[in-house]
């Protein structure tokens, strides 16, 4: 089994035990836990914490009203993404009251204060939290969850906006860009997206969409992109048009992260999915204009001891080539639904029980294999969205993160899909080709080495011989600022570095090189150079063929440029 190495080693952890009355504590204080991965696994969460409504609970130490909406401040900003609105668990261990109380205050406060081994921030000894905040959290979390409101319909449709009606839209392309070889690029903290021609390199149009822009999707036609933030706001942005407008927008929920449209043959674009963080739901929409059409809660049971879990959020979303159907990975209960679109008054589906915490993901090869994370589960679940079922569930490192992961031909191992990992240095390749190599189908069949761990993409194209791994999350600046690059022909060789911070020559700040994106000749690779707000990012094209510098995008309106979604490769699931 892969030890969780990268973690540790550059860390120097310094067990600090601390005796109290009530025991010992075992609160390892680390010299820092990685501010980056860290702050990835736990962004703020976009729900308003004024909105969830304070609970006393007996048992817990009482606090007046001011120091319940503090803490609960605190706690929406730097705690529910690890630990959940409800404090049910996911990246972060579950933190309900029959815990917390059970373990008391001291407990509590050492290990706000002192982190964990686990990936807990030490949000006191790195100076974020104060002494009187650990003691206020310790007690809050002593306290039940308060609850966000839902947001139902009647929410979503006051946010609902169509700013050009469909039969006002042209009906041919009306401007000269090159659209299949254009790029939509997440400006995640501007809340922005940038849209990039990819032969000139210029700046198309910047555009304003959800904070914390998220993801970028294509229609199936390629004219539309549909961007989600994690407010859960979801913006369609017309491509023919003229100049390039978002036509229709709207919020369905309060926090999100996956946005798709229907792609089986008949239904091309009918219809726009969205999942939510929270309220944990998804809901599907009119193709045309994001008119809400069905809310689908995810509450349920969890696989395995199938408890009732209150806040499973949707992952990723994929559409089905197969079926008329959504593919739904469901992250806290482990279910991947199959929601098929073709009557959505009598909406039918298939739930399949696969793994817990599941994530990203992409498809195989052949289009008829979803291949996904259960990332805090360590495994890759296999579903074959034509037989409806689950494949394979294959156990793989530490803290799989595909993105949507990449196919190619290993030479001695046939079709492949890659993965790699954020909790330790292996690259791992999956048989994808259960016809013409069954042996090798749905195992691990090469294991490489790559950089490090903290690694959140990696990408290939069929036109290229390379593979290319970030690891824009590794603790160390030279290898959070570099990328690796593998010889698919030769893949034992091991991998060449290349050096796309020093390329971008921003000057100072954590510039982390963040996900692989090929033009659509995949004879480019764009990389994000990942800067802070204050400091200068970039974009940086690497010329696939020499593996040399081709180009840097630098610009003050690109700010934080994270995900990058070239227009064809991302409407035909090129990767
Ligand atoms: Fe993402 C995809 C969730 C943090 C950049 N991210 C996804 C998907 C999910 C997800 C569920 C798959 C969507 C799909 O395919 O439908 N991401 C989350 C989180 O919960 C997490 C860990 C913390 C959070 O609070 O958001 C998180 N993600 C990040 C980042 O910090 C990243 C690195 C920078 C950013 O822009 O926020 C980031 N996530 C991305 C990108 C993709 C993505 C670029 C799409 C990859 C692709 O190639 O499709």
């Amino acid at each position: 089994m892969m030890k969780k190495d990268w973690y540790l080693k550059p860390l120097a952890v310094a067990v600090t035990t601390v005796a109290l009355g009530i025991g010992a504590v075992q609160a390892q204080q680390h010299e820092s836990v990685d501010e980056s991965e860290a702050a990835y696994r736990g962004t703020d969460s976009p729900v308003d914490p004024a909105s969830a409504k304070t609970v006393r609970t007996p048992g817990a130490p009482d606090l007046t009203d001011e120091e319940f909406e503090k803490a609960k401040e605190i706690y929406f900003q730097r705690c529910a993404g690890c630990h959940g609105v409800l404090r049910q668990g996911a990246t972060g261990k579950a933190l309900t009251t029959d815990i917390t109380q059970e373990r008391g205050i001291e407990y509590l406060k050492a290990f706000i204060n002192f982190g964990s081994a686990a990936g807990m921030p030490n949000w006191g000894t790195s100076g974020d939290l104060t002494d009187e905040e650990i003691e206020l959290m310790a007690k809050y979390i002593m306290h039940e969850p308060p609850q966000p409101p839902e947001f139902g319909l009647a929410d979503m449709k006051d946010t609902w906006e169509v700013l050009v009606a469909p039969e006002d839209r042209p009906t041919e392309q009306m401007n000269d860009l090159d659209i299949e070889n254009l790029f939509s690029v997440t400006l995640r903290d501007a809340g922005q997206i940038a849209l990039i021609d990819g032969d000139s390199k210029e700046i198309v149009k910047i555009l304003d969409t959800g904070y914390a822009v998220h993801i970028s999707r294509m229609s199936a036609s390629g004219r539309y992109l549909f961007v989600i933030g994690r407010d859960a706001k979801v913006d369609m942005i017309d491509l023919w048009m003229e100049d390039p407008e978002i036509v229709a927008s709207i919020k369905i929920g309060m926090e999100a992260r996956s946005v798709e449209t229907s792609k089986f043959e008949g239904y091309e674009d009918d219809l726009a999915i969205a999942g939510a963080y929270w309220p944990p739901h998804y809901v599907i929409m009119d193709g045309e204009t994001l008119e809400p059409k069905k809310i689908v809660s995810t509450r349920g049971m969890t696989v395995g001891t199938q408890e009732y879990h209150p806040e499973p959020r949707v992952a990723a979303i994929v559409a089905s080539h197969q079926h008329p159907e959504f593919i739904v990975n469901v992250k806290e209960t482990g279910k991947v639904q199959l929601v098929n679109y073709e009557n959505l008054d009598a909406l039918s589906m298939v739930e399949i029980d696969t793994s817990r915490f599941l994530h990203d993901g992409g498809w195989d090869g052949s289009g008829r294999y979803f291949m996904t994370a259960a990332n805090e589960s360590n495994q890759i679940v296999v579903i074959d969205a034509k037989d409806r079922d689950l494949e394979a569930i294959v156990d793989v490192g530490e803290i799989p993160h595909p993105g949507r992961g990449a196919n190619f031909e290993d030479p001695e191992h046939g079709p492949v899909w890659a993965t790699s990992h954020l909790g330790d240095a292996t690259i791992q390749l999956i048989g994808t080709d259960p016809e013409g190599h069954p042996d090798n189908a749905w195992k691990v069949v090469r294991t490489l080495d790559g950089q490090g761990g903290g690694s959140l993409f990696i990408k290939t194209h069929p036109e290229s011989d390379n593979l290319y791994v970030d690891t824009a999350l590794n603790p160390s600046e030279d290898i959070s600022q570099s990328v690796a690059v593998f010889d698919i022909n030769d893949l034992e060789a091991g991998y060449e570095v290349l050096p796309i911070a020093e390329w971008a020559d921003v000057g100072e700040g954590p510039k982390r090189v963040v996900q692989p994106e090929y033009n659509q000749a995949g004879d480019e690779v764009w990389f994000s150079v990942w800067n802070t707000m204050d400091e200068t990012s970039a974009l940086v094209i690497v010329d696939d063929e020499t593996r040399e510098l081709k180009h840097v995008i630098k610009d003050e309106r690109l700010v934080t440029p994270t995900g990058k979604f070239n227009v064809i490769n991302t409407q035909k699931d090129i990767y």
